[in-house]
């Protein structure tokens, strides 16, 4: 990357100054957190680094999740030399070390869901998961409805913080491109997930700005103007914004989605972003619509399905039925 492009891209990342102040990285003492009674672990993964916990913030439900974030580059050198070491072990020429980084390179980024509905805790927890199919049925709309209230109805939630972002009551000064066009246009914006502080890790997503397209089983080619305009003034945007070329960029949707509203995942190659196994390649969703308009209204999807989701249970219904 030339050297100016280089210095355009760290304006647009995030640095610890603009944590410690502004708007978005205000020091909050009176957080949920700080009320924050722990009640139980949802779920621990080693590998991620990140742990999800249920609790109560003062008689409301809270789900807080810690996640350890990756190390910058452009703050290794600080690191290494203004950390303590504590020798942990020494064999021949191996030597393992607890580094206690100065607590403005050791943050833990927190996201807070409060009040917590049982969904949102039961999305949260550990649980076991499975290959399904979803069900074919004749008549477009009976599959989706089939789907959406038999199986996902529990798990799906509600989309007010995806209006608030089109409607510009949330995370307005977050917002990296917008085409205002209420057919093919949408708001790309950094996912939650990101922390805008390294390329690596690159998370945005694309919100579609109209209102009656809720997942891939609702696209048709009358779509494929949209999917094109979000693949080439996305993938413009981001390319701009933060000099990472297409041909580093993963663009995919899933299905099935936690939110019911068309919206595109704009992540990092080099970022193992979770949902992998829910992941439809938004270059292989338009070349299935370019053959086949009714492709994602007759075709069964293979989603993962979680051990208490009801849907083997309701399918079994169905089939008596
Ligand atoms: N900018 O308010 C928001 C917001 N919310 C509520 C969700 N998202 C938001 N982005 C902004 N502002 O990528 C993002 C989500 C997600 C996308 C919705 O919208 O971060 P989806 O409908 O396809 O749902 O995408 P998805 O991807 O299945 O759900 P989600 O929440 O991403 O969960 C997938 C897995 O990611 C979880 O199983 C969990 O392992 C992990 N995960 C969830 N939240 C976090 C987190 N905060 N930190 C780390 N890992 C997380």
């Amino acid at each position: 990357m030339a050297e100016s492009e280089n210095k355009k891209v760290a304006k647009r990342l995030k640095t610890d100054a603009e944590d410690d102040c502004g708007d978005t990285g205000e020091l909050s003492s009176d957080s949920p957190v700080s009320y924050f009674e722990f009640t139980r672990i949802l779920r621990d993964c080693a590998r991620e680094k990140n742990i999800f916990i249920h609790g109560k913030v003062k008689d409301q439900d809270a789900v807080v999740i810690l996640e350890k974030t990756p190390i910058r580059q452009n703050t290794l050198s600080e690191l290494l030399k203004s950390s303590q070491l504590k020798l942990e072990m020494k064999n021949d020429v191996y030597s393992t070390y607890q580094l206690q980084a100065p607590a403005h390179l050791s943050e833990v980024k927190t996201t807070v869901v409060c009040p917590a509905t049982e969904k949102h805790v039961k999305k949260d927890l550990h649980q076991e998961v499975f290959l399904s199919f979803s069900v074919i049925v004749p008549v477009p709309c009976v599959s989706f409805s089939y789907e959406v209230h038999n199986c996902t109805a529990h798990l799906s939630f509600w989309i007010q913080w995806v209006h608030n972002i089109l409607e510009k009551k949330a995370e307005v000064d977050r917002i990296v491109f917008e085409n205002p066009d209420p057919d093919t246009g949408f708001v790309l914006l950094p996912d939650f997930k990101w922390d805008q502080k390294q390329l690596q890790d690159l998370y945005l997503i694309a919100i579609v700005h109209r209102r009656d397209v809720k997942s891939l089983r609702d696209l048709t080619s009358e779509h494929l103007p949209l999917l094109t305009n979000i693949r080439s003034k996305g993938e413009d945007a981001i390319q701009r914004q933060y000099g990472v070329p297409p041909r580093k960029l993963c663009m995919y949707l899933h299905y099935q989605p936690s939110y019911y509203h068309l919206h595109f995942h704009f992540t990092s190659l080099e970022y193992d972003a979770p949902g992998v196994e829910s992941a439809h390649l938004l270059s292989d969703v338009i070349q299935n619509l370019q053959a086949d308009s009714s492709y994602y209204r007759i075709r069964s999807l293979a989603f993962p399905l979680r051990a208490d989701d009801g849907f083997q249970g309701s399918k079994r219904e169905a089939e008596k039925a």
